[in-house]
């Protein structure tokens, strides 16, 4: 019969209904309880965003079930079966390990749904893991990074291309485009970090294949928390490019997400949207990768590519 391979795709979870939006942001905060304040902020948050609450479990649902499917059709000699392990919500990490032990896998391979290596994201989702598996005696591998794989770039160009369309008013040259991901707090820098330098080069690339020349990168969606986070934020990266150098229209790109969740809902759709209502410019932002089978085939060639390099 053909081998069979465990893949566990990992990614950030999502609360499964408002009651559990605190337990959720306790988890994400280590343990320590949100104050009743940054806990009404979040749900205020989560209430806004459209599409109705927490977009991010049904998204990654349907990644799990559409990778699983891709792999399965590029790979018609092995047998795999996805397992769900998130950061914050259930079925955990560990959890997901565990069932992977219960139902018999013996080999496994992990990847993670967002594209950029740092130690603070995917190292720390590896980490635990890693933890699980040996503890239970499974062998696993890991897929650490796929910002540049060519599928994954030809997906985002596709989404770039298509949210400049809708500049009807201008050439496209004068539209400012924002690269975006996930902020980090800024003492990842001290440990040579890969983090930042992985998405400047998946901007580049996506510029270079594109010919696109006026583009920059901003962070976005900084915890709260008292430590300094890496900036610009893409809040000041709309005021300065509106106040200082007159940029009338601005495509947002968040490289650093591959779902529809709070982060591009909110932190996007809603709020950078009402900044850039009041600064008079036009600002969209390219549409997320969900199901793309372009996404699910990177995905795919990435878990693939590191099977064959491990055997
Ligand atoms: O839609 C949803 O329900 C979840 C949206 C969501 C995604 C996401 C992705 C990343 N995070 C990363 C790092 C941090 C660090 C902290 C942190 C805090 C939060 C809070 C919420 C939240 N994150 Fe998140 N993140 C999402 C949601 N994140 C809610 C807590 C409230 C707030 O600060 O707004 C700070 C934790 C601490 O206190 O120490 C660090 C990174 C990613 C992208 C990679 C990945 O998906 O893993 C990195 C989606």
């Amino acid at each position: 019969s053909k081998p069979r391979i465990g893949v566990l795709v990992m990614s950030y979870g999502t609360p499964a209904s408002l009651d559990q939006i605190e337990a959720y942001y306790t988890h994400i905060r280590r343990g320590n309880a949100p104050t009743s304040e940054m806990l009404l902020d979040l749900t205020r948050r989560y209430e806004a965003i459209v599409g109705g609450f927490f977009p991010l479990r049904e998204n990654t649902n349907k990644q799990v079930q559409a990778l699983e499917e891709t792999l399965n059709r590029l790979n018609p000699e092995t047998e795999f079966v996805c397992y769900q392990g998130l950061k914050h919500a259930h079925p955990m990490i560990e959890e997901g390990v565990e069932q992977m032990v219960k139902d018999g896998i013996t080999q496994a391979i992990g990847v993670v749904l967002a594209p950029h290596y740092s130690t603070m994201s995917v190292g720390s989702y590896i980490k635990r893991a890693e933890a699980t598996a040996a503890e239970k005696g499974l062998s696993i591998q890991f897929v650490e990074s796929y910002h540049l794989q060519p599928k994954l770039l030809d997906a985002l160009c596709i989404r770039v291309e298509n949210a400049l369309k809708l500049f009807t008013e201008v050439d496209r040259e004068q539209v400012r485009i924002i690269f975006t991901a996930h902020s980090l707090p800024e003492r990842i820098l001290s440990i040579g970090d890969p983090y930042p330098q992985q998405l400047l080069e998946t901007s580049q690339a996506i510029a270079d294949r594109l010919n696109l020349t006026n583009w920059q990168f901003g962070w976005q969606s900084a915890g709260r928390t008292a430590e300094p986070w890496l900036g610009p934020d893409i809040l000041s990266v709309l005021r300065t490019i509106s106040v200082d150098e007159q940029v009338k229209q601005a495509l947002v790109c968040p490289v650093g997400f591959v779902s529809d969740h709070l982060e591009v809902l909110y932190d996007l759709d809603i709020e950078a949207q009402a900044l850039a209502k009041e600064l008079g410019l036009h600002l969209e932002r390219t549409a997320a990768l969900n199901t793309d089978p372009l996404y699910m085939e990177a995905l795919s060639e990435a878990i693939a590519v590191n099977l064959e390099r491990k055997q």
